[in-house]
């Protein structure tokens, strides 16, 4: 069984350890916002460790669109890399786990019906996407099974 490694950012860690602590009660909104948050525990593509992964709750009907948007920044986030390699992830929503695949969104019609619903969940993800020339990648997660 590969170990688990927190993140190196303490933020993050931190929200990890007090939404899986509490069972997914608590811990549960990105900081002063109140938005919904997710965790998706995602394995290292390097190291085969488990990598858990607080992100913006967007949901598309039964599945969740997962954004790579990591503030803007120039190049994509680790766990871009891990879901790309291994789309098995596990998505914990509040007190709910459920074994989901993950797709990047490649269709341009489909990314841009996807990328409308989730920035009116979490509208900075349209200001990360102005201010860098990345073009900040969108998966849709989908339930197994
Ligand atoms: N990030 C987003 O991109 N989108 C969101 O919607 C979002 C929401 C959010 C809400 C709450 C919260 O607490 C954090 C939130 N974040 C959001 C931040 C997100 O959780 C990540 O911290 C952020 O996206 C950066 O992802 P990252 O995978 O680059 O994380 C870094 C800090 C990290 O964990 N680095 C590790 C390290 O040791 O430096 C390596 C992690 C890793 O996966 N390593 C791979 C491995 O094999 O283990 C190898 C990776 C490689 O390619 O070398």
């Amino acid at each position: 069984m590969s170990e688990y490694i927190p993140s190196p950012s303490d933020w993050v860690a931190e929200q990890v350890e007090l939404y899986e602590g509490s069972n997914g009660t608590q811990g549960l909104t990105l900081r002063e916002t109140g938005l919904p948050v997710i965790i998706v525990t995602n394995r290292g593509w390097k190291t085969g460790a488990i990598r858990k992964t607080p992100l913006m709750r967007v949901v598309d009907g039964n599945n969740y669109i997962l954004v790579a948007s990591k503030g803007g920044a120039p190049e994509h986030p680790f766990w871009y890399h891990n879901l790309t390699a291994d789309p098995d992830v596990e998505i914990r929503d509040e007190t709910e786990v459920r074994s989901m695949r993950v797709r990047e969104v490649m269709d341009p019609v489909e990314k841009q019906r996807l990328w409308k619903i989730a920035v009116a969940a979490y509208p900075p993800y349209q200001e990360y996407q102005d201010k860098t020339d990345r073009v900040i990648p969108v998966f849709i997660a989908e339930a197994t099974g």
